[in-house]
């Protein structure tokens, strides 16, 4: 598979059948015949909302192999898009789905615009939250606080009654009840591995038949905020489990944090990778190493529990 940055035209000459259908900042989707995807995520990062020139060797491999991991954990709470990783580690086979126009994002801990809307409004996406809360503070309970895609800019917080306007109310409560299961079921596996996930990101689509499936990239550190727990504090903003030392490093440079953004030292590629796959092998008990030998293995290793505790090994 030639680096997709360098594919001039959408139709590949060494992939016959296959489309180029578009671009997210660091990731390419592409058509494989009528009914199937390939989604390939690149080693590009991001951060203050800009992708930086340089690139973190194996990121795209680490998210992959974590969303396919989380993918084959959460089958007892829902059907999902993956059919096959491929022996790249980058790349996933998906099935088609019509997207709904929301996306289903899940807080746990009061952070990013969350935190924002509490301060200006007591409330997040029409959830009126206890007074007297601090930035970073676990909630009294995990919220849905539904979002708009916004193709360029910022996704906007968006109430529930909006978000059913734009799906239907049945599908927004089915939508809601399926992102909060899968939030609780990784936020207390990941806290159990020393990784809060703050808050995360689910994308749904419907298949031939109107069924609800879990699509895009679920539960990673690019659809997440993960902060380490050993180092949570509340009161102020957390550390981010994987970015912290792309951040750090930005902050101390001149950047006015519009695009282009500063080459990263060898040093901070390095620091930042190992995150990655620190993230990778403490959440799937898996080595990376091993990952990159076998990637189907993220699908069938004992990591840990499934879903629903049925069937794990002891
Ligand atoms: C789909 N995106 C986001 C945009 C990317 C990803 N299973 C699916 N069926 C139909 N559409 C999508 C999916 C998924 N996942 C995902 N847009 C459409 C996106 C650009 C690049 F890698």
């Amino acid at each position: 598979m030639p680096d997709p940055e360098h594919l001039g035209s959408r139709r590949n000459p060494s992939m016959p059948d296959t489309e180029h259908l578009g671009s997210g900042k660091v990731r390419e989707l592409y058509a494989l015949g009528a009914d199937r995807l390939l989604l390939v995520a690149s080693d590009r990062i991001s951060t203050f909302d800009v992708v930086l020139p340089t690139a973190i060797p194996d990121k795209g491999r680490v998210l992959t192999g974590l969303a396919a991991f989380w993918f084959a954990r959460t089958l007892a709470i829902c059907p999902n898009h993956l059919l096959a990783v491929r022996d790249d580690g980058r790349s996933t086979e998906c099935r088609r789905l019509t997207m709904l126009p929301i996306e289903c994002v899940v807080r746990g801990y009061l952070s990013g615009s969350g935190w924002k809307d509490y301060q200006a409004t007591g409330e997040v996406s029409g959830h009126r939250l206890p007074a007297g809360l601090a930035e970073s503070d676990r909630l009294p309970g995990p919220i849905f606080t539904p979002a708009t895609k916004a193709v360029t800019g910022h996704d906007e917080n968006i109430t529930r009654a909006q978000a059913g306007e734009r799906v239907g109310r049945e599908r927004l409560a089915a939508v809601e009840r399926l992102s909060l299961e899968l939030y609780r079921f990784a936020a207390e596996y990941a806290l159990a591995r020393g990784i809060i996930i703050a808050d995360t990101k689910f994308e749904f689509g419907t298949d031939g038949e109107g069924r609800l499936v879990l699509a895009d990239e679920a539960l990673t550190p690019d659809s997440s905020r993960f902060w380490p727990a050993d180092k949570y504090v509340p009161g102020r903003p957390q550390p981010s489990y994987d970015k912290q030392f792309v951040r750090d490093f930005c902050e101390q440079t001149a950047w006015n944090k519009t695009a282009p953004g500063p080459e990263l030292p060898a040093g901070v590629v390095a620091g930042t990778r190992a995150r990655y796959i620190e993230a990778f092998e403490r959440l799937t008990g898996i080595s990376f190493a091993d990952y990159l030998a076998h990637p189907e293995i993220v699908l069938t290793a004992p990591g840990g529990t499934r879903a629903s505790g049925a069937g794990n090994r002891p």
